[in-house]
Parts: structure tokens; sequence; C-alpha cells
């Protein structure tokens, strides 16, 4: 009984997460994440909904968190495995100027930021 729990919870999983092997979603924002850097660093989109696709080509596991003008952060990605990509939406996003960043402890302090535009 508790193998069917587990294999159900896996198959849902999988459903869920559906960004591997999936492809880059049409109209997405590729960001590329390295130790430690954002490739490119510095982005432009429109506002509203956002779409970002994360291609994490390091070595280690980075997210993508957005940080408004007053040190807010208004939203933040799942954690992109080293060799996996995730897409990562964001739902009514203002026009401004943001920084975003990788939450992972350091990482930020190591160069992992970059400037976001929205217009
Ligand atoms: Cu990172």
């Amino acid at each position: 009984m508790r193998g069917v729990a587990a294999g159900l919870a896996a198959a849902a999983l999988l459903v869920a997460c559906g960004g591997s092997g999936g492809g880059q979603p049409a109209g997405s924002t590729m960001v590329t994440m390295t130790e430690f850097k954002f490739d490119p660093s510095t982005v432009s989109v429109s506002h509203g909904k956002v779409v970002f696709w994360l291609v994490n080509s390091g070595t280690t596991q980075h997210d993508l968190a957005i940080r408004d003008s007053t040190g807010k952060t208004i939203a933040t990605s799942e954690l992109v495995s080293a060799g996996d990509q995730k897409e990562f939406d964001v739902n009514d996003i203002a026009a401004g100027t943001y920084t975003f960043y990788c939450s992972q402890p350091g990482h930020e302090a190591s160069g992992m930021k970059g400037t976001l535009t929205v217009t």
C-alpha cells in the first residue's frame, strides 16, 4: 500500500514540475545561471505576466528572486538543480526597475545578480 502511494506521489510530482525536457516556453525570457552569475545580467520585459526560462548550466543549485526598488522581494523561483531547467512565472509585474538575484547563501554577494527593467 505504501508503495502505491509513493508511486502516485512521484507521478504527481512529475506532472507538477513539467519543466525538464519540455523545452523553452514560447515568449519566455531565458536566463542562464552559473557560479556565480546570470546571463544576461540585464533583462528587459514588458509589464504584466512575465515568463522566465531558467537554465542552470552550473554545478550547484540556483534560483532567481526579484527585489523591487524598496528592497522587498516580490517573487522567488523554485530551486533549479545543476543541469536542469525550470519555468518561472511572475504574474502582473508593474513597470519599474528591479534587481534579480540568487537567494542561495552567498551567491548574490559573489556576483549572482542583475537588473530587470519592466516597461
Ligand atoms: Cu545561485
